[in-house]
């Protein structure tokens, strides 16, 4: 080989590693349980992290992209943040939440889970991240006076959902900013052979 495009080689390592080096946040897995699909053959892993650390700073687009990396096998389908997009698998998530107590400070401190549902692209028009929309009539479940964009903290208002556990809202949802307040979040991961563990 070309000892020029050796050395090249060389420093796009080294400058590679550097970077991804710089990037490693570690997330706590507080649980995680795996469901069938309606379908009947796939399932769907649900992945339950606690609190970001605080020098995350772009939390959601973080998580984000935390849950596009995962998968059950190095080569098969990656995941996203959580699709909560019918009442069954929302109250499934909520309740696996309460019932290991993942809402509690033992893995949360600021009240929030994220999952994968934003209006970023466009103020009010909410689409999930497999990205499905969201339309008038589609399942939702907003703790009262929510979704209010809310532009206490930030100008741009509030983009990115959450499942509330503060006052007694027990995982209802809440746009809330997207990178102000570090939160745990919920990841989906597609698992075609409905493995357990
Ligand atoms: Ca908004
Ligand atoms: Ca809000």
């Amino acid at each position: 080989m070309d000892l020029k495009l050796v050395l090249l080689l060389g420093c796009m390592v080294y400058v590679t590693n550097a970077k991804s080096k710089k990037k490693v946040v570690e997330y706590t897995l507080g649980g995680s349980f795996t469901e069938q699909l309606d379908d009947g053959c796939n399932c769907m892993k649900y992945e339950v992290y606690c609190q970001q650390p605080r020098k995350d700073h772009h939390y959601n687009m973080n998580a984000r992209q935390f849950c596009r990396s995962r998968s059950i096998h190095p080569l098969g389908p990656k995941g996203r943040l959580a699709v909560l997009n019918n009442p069954s698998i929302d109250s499934k998530v909520r309740k696996f939440i309460i019932e290991n107590n993942l809402h509690g400070p033992k893995c949360i401190t600021k009240y929030g889970f994220w999952i994968g549902l934003s209006d970023r692209a466009h103020e009010g028009e909410f689409a999930w991240s497999d990205g499905g929309s969201f339309c008038d009539g589609d399942y939702s479940n907003w703790a009262p006076d929510e979704p209010n964009n809310s532009k206490n903290r930030k100008g741009s208002g509030q983009d990115c959902v959450q499942l509330w556990f503060r006052y007694d809202y027990e995982g209802l949802w809440d746009d809330e900013y997207c990178d102000v307040r570090p939160k745990g979040f919920i990841c989906e991961v597609p698992d075609p052979r409905c493995h357990t563990a």
